[in-house]
């Protein structure tokens, strides 16, 4: 049985195709900087906005109506996982991400939930196996129930700490089973309201706990998944624990986590944050800790994490560009598409289309991003500016042979005046902009 029935395999037809079920950059087999597109983006399909979401907001109801909609819980679980498996066959995407709660629904007890997953996940490794797709990553919701009303790893509440443990535990084991190449960490409620009843250091030091004890459970089944914590600045809770890239990095040192975790950085996260996209790239990348990334949008209008599918070709080059300065690029991590159609494309077929304008928005930022590095135009410049370090004062500073008494000397000596040279930023910004148009 096909959920998709008029949606065709999507190929690679190029630019002047004027077929909407194809993609006109992305084209998996074609070698960039010596890697193939497909290597270089690892694509993926999250579950919870693409088989979950209906176009619900906070005015209204779903828009969208699935043919799973009207099944029994267990069965619409069942037929999401054959629509999933269907739409990652259509449009030729190696990997999916999702939640316990995406895949599975909730009982009554923990060990009914367990069991719930246990049939799904069954599901799911038998269509992994025929069709050769990958799990990029699973991870634990710990944020729709409201017994997380105070948080989860976070809460005041030790009762609600052991239930977050207790179904982290059952998800590691099923990324294990699985195959799962990350496991993720949001804390989507691991933060405060207010500080007027809120112990910061207890909860800091639970969140910490909690990890640590991920990591034990891991080494001891053999799970080799990379951990990615997902930095969010706010929304559901008004001040998130792992704000940015550096304020996830500072915990992780602090708590003698660096060497288990990167970061899984999204990009309407990063804007959330007062951050571009890149910034939280580059936060990541020179510390070593770019996993991943959840490719989206954010409306520089509105104030929320409004998840839109990537259309903006400087954000796509720029990130591409971190991601292919990054040693080994983008490693085990890939490009997840943590993206919802918006409530007004509510038929089937937009789910293609969103994909689609998302794949391809990617695939030119990658190749744009490679003709950045190969041409050197940011390097170039970059080289330039910096020049002063290369030689005479700047050497020594560079090579720590200066102190201030040094400094002090040699600028007493000198006998013309500071000579600062223009940034000519608009040049450069222009081009970029030749770079994008012309790949
Ligand atoms: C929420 C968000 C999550 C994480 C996984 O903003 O991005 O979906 O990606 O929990
Ligand atoms: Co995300």
């Amino acid at each position: 049985m096909s959920f998709f029935p008029n949606v065709p395999e999507i190929k690679y037809e190029g630019r002047s195709s004027k077929n909407p079920f194809s993609y006109k950059h992305y084209n998996p087999q074609e070698v960039v900087l010596g890697k193939t597109m497909e290597e270089h983006l690892r694509l993926a399909v999250a579950y919870w906005h693409t088989f979950n979401a209906n176009g619900t907001d906070p005015f209204g109801a779903g828009t969208a109506v699935r043919s799973w909609d009207s099944l029994s819980p267990l069965d619409r679980s069942k037929a999401r996982v054959e629509a999933n498996f269907e739409l990652l066959v259509k449009l030729g995407v190696p990997f999916y991400a999702f939640h316990d709660a995406d895949v599975a629904p909730e009982g009554a007890t923990l060990a009914e939930t367990n069991k719930n997953i246990d049939v799904i996940v069954a599901k799911l490794k038998e269509f992994q196996q025929a069709t050769g797709k990958k799990l990029l990553w699973n991870t634990a919701n710990l944020f729709t129930n409201p017994r997380y009303v105070h948080g989860a790893s976070t809460s005041n509440n030790a009762e609600v700490f052991a239930y977050s443990a207790a179904t982290i535990k059952k998800m590691l084991e099923v990324g294990k089973e699985l195959g799962a190449e990350n496991y993720v960490f949001w804390g989507g409620r691991e933060g405060y309201e207010s500080l007027l009843n809120t112990d910061m250091g207890l909860e800091l030091d639970n969140l910490a706990r909690m990890l640590h004890m991920a990591v034990d459970y891991a080494k001891e089944i053999g799970f080799g998944a990379q951990f990615l914590i997902e930095p969010k600045p706010k929304e559901p809770t008004k001040h998130q624990y792992d704000f940015d890239a550096a304020t996830a990095l500072q915990f992780l040192q602090k708590y003698g986590l660096k060497d288990y975790f990167k970061l899984n950085i999204e990009a309407n996260h990063a804007t959330l944050a007062g951050h571009t996209f890149e910034h939280e790239l580059r936060v990541a990348r020179l510390n070593g800790a770019l996993g991943s990334i959840d490719a989206n949008q954010g409306d520089y209008l509105l104030g929320w994490d409004t998840d839109e599918f990537p259309f903006d070709l400087y954000s796509t080059t720029l990130a591409m560009y971190e991601i292919l300065k990054n040693d080994g690029g983008i490693g085990k991590g890939g490009v997840n598409f943590d993206a919802k159609v918006r409530r007004t494309s509510f038929e089937d077929e937009d789910l293609f289309f969103a994909h689609i304008a998302g794949i391809d928005a990617y695939a030119h930022g990658l190749k744009a991003a490679a003709k950045l590095i190969e041409e050197r135009v940011l390097d170039g410049v970059i080289e330039e500016r910096y020049s002063s370090y290369s030689s005479g004062i700047g050497a020594d500073i560079v090579a720590g042979k200066a102190s201030l008494k040094s400094l002090e000397q040699y600028v007493l000596t000198q006998q013309q005046p500071i000579v600062n040279r223009s940034n000519r930023l608009e040049q450069l910004r222009a081009a970029l902009n030749e770079v994008i148009f012309s790949v």
